[in-house]
């Protein structure tokens, strides 16, 4: 397990912030507690068994996979905790905008993977550099539950061509998958522990194998961008402002839930859905945009 890196006052230095960009990512930073992470496992636990089988117009699962943020008051606070906003601060400057928070769930003992991608492949957003993935560890993340792995420096490339593989097993989208190999050699494991966050860039090549562990693997991902980042393919798109201003109205403001599932969320839910799943699902067969984005984004 790698020590932790030193930040100061709770904010990168200069140091680590070159990093970030000569690697494509950065970990472990500690961001919360350890309590603080189980409080929130736990909570999301709670929710998981309080709404399974409650009524909701899409499978809990939807909710928790995608967007989490605009109808979980918890994961709206998280990917809104002052600690991480400090961290990435230091990436994207003052002015931050929650793309979306996803909850990434391995169950313990399953085959489920992620395969070889870089995520702005499908998000109609182009090759920002304006954009930067939190991977917030809920539980032990390690190469036995199925940690992510990075390439090194493979945010130098553009976007790569893709293959889509729509296997179940994949917890992306269209299953897609970068048509370059990736030598065992080449890939880091990202090890980090509940507190703990790594940082990629949107165009860093990683995926994650099985969880062969006894626990559940769950983080929060937040996708974070500046204001000036901009929708290229959908008419329209959507972030909960986080810090900062944004002026420049590229994305339609939402609001933090005040509560798990509320009318108005929900409603709000289906336009992000309709929205973004037009943009995910362009050029994919075989399946329909809505039956796919039910399954996962990312
Ligand atoms: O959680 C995983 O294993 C993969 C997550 C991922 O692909 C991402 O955060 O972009």
């Amino acid at each position: 397990m790698l020590d932790n890196l030193p930040l100061t006052d709770g904010r990168l230095s200069q140091d680590l912030i070159d990093r970030y960009w000569e690697d494509g990512y950065l970990f472990p930073i500690p961001v919360i507690p350890p309590a603080e992470a189980a409080a929130h496992r736990a909570a999301l636990e709670e929710i998981e068994r309080d709404w399974l089988d409650n009524g909701l117009p899409q499978p809990l699962n939807t909710y928790k996979r995608v967007n989490a943020n605009v109808v979980l008051p918890i994961a709206a606070e998280l990917a809104r905790h002052p600690a991480v906003l400090d961290v990435i601060e230091g990436i994207l400057g003052p002015d931050i905008l929650v793309y979306a928070a996803e909850y990434f769930i391995k169950e313990p003992r399953t085959t489920q993977i992620v395969s070889m991608h870089q995520d702005l492949t499908y998000w109609g957003l182009g090759a920002t550099e304006g954009l930067v993935t939190a991977w917030i560890a809920l539980s032990p993340s390690t190469p036995a539950s199925g940690c992510m792995d990075f390439v090194r420096g493979s945010h130098k490339n553009a976007i790569l061509p893709h293959e889509d593989s729509f296997d179940a097993n994949n917890l992306l989208s269209r299953g897609q998958e970068i048509r370059v190999d990736v030598a065992p050699e080449d890939k880091v494991a990202i090890e980090i522990h509940p507190g703990q966050m790594s940082l990629h860039h949107g165009l860093t090549i990683h995926g994650s194998g099985p969880n062969t562990s006894d626990d559940r693997r769950i983080a929060l991902v937040v996708r974070y961008c500046r204001p000036d980042v901009a929708q290229e393919v959908g008419d329209v798109d959507y972030a909960m402002p986080a810090r900062g201003t944004d002026t420049l109205g590229n994305f339609r403001h939402v609001a933090a839930p005040t509560a798990p599932f509320t009318p108005e969320a929900l409603a709000l839910y289906e336009d992000i859905r309709a929205a973004q799943a037009q943009v995910m699902m362009r050029g994919a067969s075989g399946k329909s945009a809505g039956a796919m984005y039910e399954t996962a984004q990312g």
